[in-house]
């Protein structure tokens, strides 16, 4: 499988409980390098331009207002399989769903406040990534 960078968000509610470190931990222990990382507090604009594919869903001015909450932590993840490997930790969007050991149904709380943001395919990694880190703020390790 060919080695892929996907981008990461743990969101507010994960940040405020301090699980970054286990998050990080799901990652590192699965084969994921961390190749890139920043705390930020994103604004409402950059929230609407990131979650943009989602701005005609019913449900899109309540997960601006979560994202920009608080404080979320950004990372590209680097592997064989990135971005699956990544969706895999993470487990399903509804908590409730999402399978054992997977970081949502150990961490996150509801459909809204799900503790982690990963890229779902290519494309949208990479416009992810260079979103959050233009330039050369990702490095090979
Ligand atoms: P994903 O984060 O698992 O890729 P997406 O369908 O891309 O899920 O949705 C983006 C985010 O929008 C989700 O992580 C979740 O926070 C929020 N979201 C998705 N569906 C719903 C919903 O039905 N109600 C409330 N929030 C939702």
């Amino acid at each position: 499988m060919a080695i892929e960078r996907t981008l990461s968000i743990i969101k507010p509610d994960a940040v405020a409980k301090n699980v970054i470190g286990k998050i990080y931990d799901r990652f590192e222990s699965a084969g994921l390098k961390i190749v890139a990382s920043r705390m930020a507090h994103l604004s409402q604009n950059e929230a609407e331009q990131f979650y943009g594919v989602h701005k005609d869903r019913p449900f899109f001015k309540d997960l601006v207002s979560f994202m920009i909450s608080g404080p979320v932590m950004i990372q590209v993840l680097q592997g064989e399989g990135a971005i699956a490997k990544n969706r895999d930790l993470m487990g399903a969007t509804d908590p409730k769903k999402a399978e054992k050991g997977t970081i949502r149904a150990d961490f996150a709380d509801s459909i809204d406040a799900n503790a982690v943001h990963g890229s779902d395919a290519p494309e949208t990694a990479a416009v992810e990534v260079a979103f959050f880190f233009p330039g050369m703020n990702v490095f090979n390790r």
